[in-house]
């Protein structure tokens, strides 16, 4: 699902409200204090299930299990009739991603009502639930695509080079690093693109393995080459992993300078 043009300009309404409101507030407040609502999907053909339902009791379990321990950044849960995800952003762990499962369970509940598969994606976290064993699959169905109207104009094909490079370069640290960080499958860094900073971030659920990062990235950069091409700031998500690229600083932190 490509996101309707008129996405952007409202979200860049909202930000400079939410920036007068957060100036008003309190000046010291950074960027990764949002965490915005991007989408989400209702898995329609897995069909819905009944009040008092095994499935239910079953979800009803894993959801107070998660909702304990949803601090850790991940947690994943799968059996042959339910699987779940819950996949934080990596600078977002702790406190923030308690936080962020909550809202997503409430949302998904209300937007979602009774459906035994169903996934929504935060800035800060993605929730997946569905009703087969997926833990460690790619999922190449459930994704999206959102990019900012603004055309990069200019040197386009540069660009292109620019942007498959630094995704490469930023699933090398995600990947490469993935067993002694405390955020696996993780990254995030900046690249100079003729005399503009540009920020990116790559991440993939920890369930994956290294060579399923990898092709879930290269997957989706093909699928959703319109939308990363030639623009001012795009990013893809699916259930399994996400690439985000701006001219500006989007998280708090871009550590590494690549
Ligand atoms: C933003 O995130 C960084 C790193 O996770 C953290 O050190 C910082 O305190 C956060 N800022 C706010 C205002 O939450
Ligand atoms: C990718 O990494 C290589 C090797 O570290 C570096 O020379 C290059 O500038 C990087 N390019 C981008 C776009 O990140
Ligand atoms: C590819 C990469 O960034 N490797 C780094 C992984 O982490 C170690 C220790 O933190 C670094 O020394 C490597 O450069």
């Amino acid at each position: 699902m490509y996101s309707s043009s008129s996405t952007v300009p409202k979200r860049v309404i909202l930000i400079h409200v939410l920036a007068i409101q957060l100036l008003l507030i309190n000046s010291e407040l950074s960027l990764n204090t949002t965490n915005a609502y991007l989408n989400h999907k209702c898995l329609v053909s897995q069909g819905k299930y009944k009040p008092g339902s095994k499935y239910e009791q079953r979800l009803k379990f894993i959801i107070k299990r998660f909702y304990s321990v949803s601090n850790k950044g991940y947690q994943g849960f799968g059996d042959s009739t339910l699987s779940a995800i819950i996949q934080c952003r990596g600078d977002s762990y702790g406190p923030k991603c308690h936080d962020c499962f909550a809202t997503a369970f409430a949302a998904l509940r209300r937007r979602c009502p009774w459906y035994k598969g169903r996934i929504i994606w935060y800035d800060q976290c993605l929730l997946s639930i569905d009703a087969k064993y997926s833990i460690g699959q790619i999922d190449y169905n459930n994704n999206f695509c959102m990019s900012n109207a603004k055309k990069l104009g200019g040197d386009a094909f540069a660009f292109i080079i620019t942007w498959n490079t630094f995704m490469d370069n930023l699933t090398t640290l995600a990947v490469d690093n993935n067993t002694n960080k405390l955020t696996p499958f993780y990254s995030a860094g900046k690249t100079w693109f003729k005399g503009d900073m540009l920020y990116g971030m790559v991440q993939c659920t920890i369930d994956l393995n290294p060579n399923a990062c990898w092709e879930c990235m290269v997957f989706n950069s093909i699928h959703f080459q319109h939308c990363l091409n030639d623009k001012r700031g795009a990013r893809f998500m699916s259930r399994s992993c996400t690439f985000r690229f701006e001219f500006y600083p989007f998280l708090a932190k871009h550590v590494q300078s690549i």
